[in-house]
């Protein structure tokens, strides 16, 4: 794993299920997280109950954001999270934003822009999504996203879509 000369980067990852216990699995896949050699968790959010984003007829969702601090590079960390994903039976059926045990989702590198094959930052869908950018919001107020702008701003004008803070 390359660890090497990177500098310590804050990452935000996406945390999202909607099958099989989805609190469980989302506390697992923290717990997880925070396991990998080289990664210490920073902050975590709530968690969120959200209708979901493309087909309807699957479960509603859980989602949350971790904040975590590594010198992992990208890629590294990306293979990491799909570990995790397939340690918890994660099965990928080629439905687009089909049901899922977890899904694991590099939202943010530091103030990175990458965008290599296997892994684009800031995610694709990050600016539009209530069930990231809300629990983004709650633990890094202050973010601006490389290409997008000013995170508060992104809140202010994303419609919560159903989500609701869990207790
Ligand atoms: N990949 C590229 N960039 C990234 C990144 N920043 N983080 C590649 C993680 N992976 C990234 O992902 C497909 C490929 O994206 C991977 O091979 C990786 O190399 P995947 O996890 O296999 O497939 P996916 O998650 O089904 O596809 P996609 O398009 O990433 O879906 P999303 O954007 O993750 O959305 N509704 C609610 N309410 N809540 C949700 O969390 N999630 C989805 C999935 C759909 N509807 C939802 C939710
Ligand atoms: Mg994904």
């Amino acid at each position: 794993m390359k660890e090497s000369a990177c500098l310590l980067h804050t990452i935000y990852i996406g945390l999202g299920s909607n099958l099989e216990n989805p609190v469980s699995q989302i506390n697992a896949a923290r717990i997880a997280i925070g396991l990998i050699d080289g990664v210490t968790e920073v902050a975590f959010s709530s968690l969120y109950h959200s209708l979901p984003m493309g087909p309807q007829d699957q479960p509603d969702y859980v989602n949350a954001v971790i904040g975590v601090e590594t010198r992992l590079a990208p890629i590294d960390l990306l293979h990491q999270l799909q570990a995790i994903e397939a340690a918890q039976g994660r099965v990928r059926k080629g439905e687009r934003w089909g049901a899922r045990t977890v899904d694991l989702d590099v939202l943010l590198y530091g103030d990175q822009d990458i965008d290599i094959p296997d892994l684009r930052v800031p995610h694709i869908g990050i600016a539009e999504r209530s069930f990231v950018l809300y629990p983004l919001f709650e633990i890094a107020p202050q973010l601006v996203i490389p290409g997008k702008g000013i995170l508060a701003d992104l809140v202010a004008n994303c419609p919560l879509d159903g989500l609701k803070r869990m207790a």
